[in-house]
């Protein structure tokens, strides 16, 4: 980055501060990764220059030679990887890949069925805010107590209100999805099954997860999370869902542009085509399983400490930590206070919250990041002890229901973070063993 530190230092030093703050703390956030600097080189070539609204062959701007060549390429790679005949590779993102979906398939007031957000869906599976389900009806169904889809709930609710769609993924999900009970559930009413596997693709490309592949008609999935390419998103036509239309692909494309969005960021497809030629490969398909054994262990540990665990464990990356049991909402002071010792995690509501989605009662972890630095057994253990210990340091911080006290306690709390010197051992101790794994892309 030599240029830009001397056209622009300010920016640069940003950059530099983040690389160091990546390099120094640990990344649990389980929708988060590291790409590889294959991935980062594609990402910052200069196809980020280029226009090429349109599809390859049919393009609305000259100059598009190499990018047809691109895009088609990387569709390729897509459909290879995940045994499907379609792919588009355009999305920006979940969020607008899922818009698309939805206008392509639907008409305005249809149903759509998603896992309410609170449950651990996704905003876009019609959350009452999300512009999803302002367009079309969310019928919402749940978790149970136990913390597993309420199968039950999706087959009643499916044959009580006839959805068009019913999408089966989200982000907060720490078992295994059934997919095989999904697609009987949404072929007994006719209703399009939609995979959104977004946090598990990396996983079901290196086969730690079960596809959805011969149960949904579509499967859309980000790019960077576990399959830890760019920030980007796919869309894909199984064979089954060419059975049940053969038109998907052309209404896929046509809802994306010109219904949705304009130019595709080729620099970004560029990127996704890096990293699914990386999936492919086999260190990925030991890569996924390490992820998995990492957070088996790490859910192993937690528990062993007197955690309670949504689920009571983890199939896949993801590890929701149900922290009711010492007050409810108070996942807020994990997420500030671990990222003051440089564990970077999120707050998450738990199946049945008492709280509110600000001031939830769960911490949502998991391993893509840590398990691609390298770090192992030893590694999960110590991560576990650390977070006992700033656990045990703050369990007598409760978070009141008046509003005025609850300020006050925040206020407190963020004023301890700073002078308390059992952050800054714990802090050291976290860098310590940070340095020792690198970042791909740092
Ligand atoms: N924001 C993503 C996640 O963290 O799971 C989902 O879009």
């Amino acid at each position: 980055m030599q240029k830009l530190q001397n056209s622009d230092p300010e920016i640069y030093e940003i950059l530099k501060a983040e690389e160091d703050r990546q390099l120094k703390g640990m990344t649990l956030i389980p929708s988060e990764n590291h790409t590889s600097k294959e991935v980062l080189e594609a990402l910052t070539s200069v196809l980020s220059d280029k226009y090429a609204e349109g599809y390859p062959g049919k393009r609305y701007y000259a100059g598009n030679e190499y990018a047809d060549k691109l895009e088609t390429l990387v569709q390729d790679r897509a459909k290879r990887l995940f045994g499907v005949p379609y792919a588009n590779v355009q999305p920006y993102s979940g969020s607008p890949a899922n818009l698309v979906i939805f206008s392509a398939l639907l008409e305005v007031g249809d149903k759509i069925m998603g896992l309410n957000l609170l449950d651990g869906g996704h905003l876009t599976h019609g959350w009452k805010f999300s512009m999803t389900s302002k367009f079309w009806q969310s019928v919402p169904y749940h978790m149970t107590s136990e913390g597993a889809i309420d199968m039950e709930e999706v087959r009643r609710l499916a044959r009580e209100e006839k959805p068009k769609i019913i999408i089966c993924g989200g982000t907060a999900i720490p078992r295994a999805i059934p997919f095989k009970e999904f697609a009987e559930i949404a072929d007994e009413v006719g209703a399009y099954l939609l995979a959104d596997v977004s946090h598990i693709a990396g996983l079901i490309a290196g086969g730690a997860h079960e596809s959805p592949v011969p149960y949904a008609h579509l499967v859309m999935t980000t790019t960077h999370k576990t399959l830890r390419g760019p920030r980007g998103a796919m869309i894909m036509v199984t064979d089954k869902g060419l059975a049940k239309d053969e038109e998907l692909p052309e209404k896929i494309d046509k809802a994306l542009i010109p219904g949705l969005q304009g130019g595709p960021h080729l620099n970004t497809i560029a990127g996704i085509g890096v990293a699914l030629s990386e999936d492919a490969k086999p260190e990925f398909k030991e890569y996924a399983s390490r992820v998995v054994a990492n957070a088996k262990t790490l859910a192993d540990e937690l528990k062993e400490k007197g955690f309670e665990l949504v689920s009571g464990g983890t199939d896949n990356h993801l590890i929701l930590i149900d922290l009711t049991n010492t007050g409810v909402g108070r996942g807020a002071f994990f997420h500030e206070g671990l990222e003051r010792i440089g564990i970077y995690t999120n707050k998450n509501t738990v199946p049945g919250d008492l709280s509110s989605p600000f001031y939830p009662s769960g911490l949502r972890i998991g391993t893509p990041a840590v398990t691609t630095r390298g770090m192992g057994e030893a590694e999960m253990k110590q991560i576990a002890e650390w977070i006992y210990r700033f656990a045990s340091h703050i369990k007598d911080i409760k978070l009141p229901e008046d509003k005025a006290e609850r300020k006050q306690v925040i206020k407190d709390f963020r004023v301890s973070l700073k002078s308390d010197g059992f952050y800054d051992e714990l802090r050291a101790e976290v860098e310590s063993m940070c340095e020792k794994f690198r970042v791909p892309g740092v």
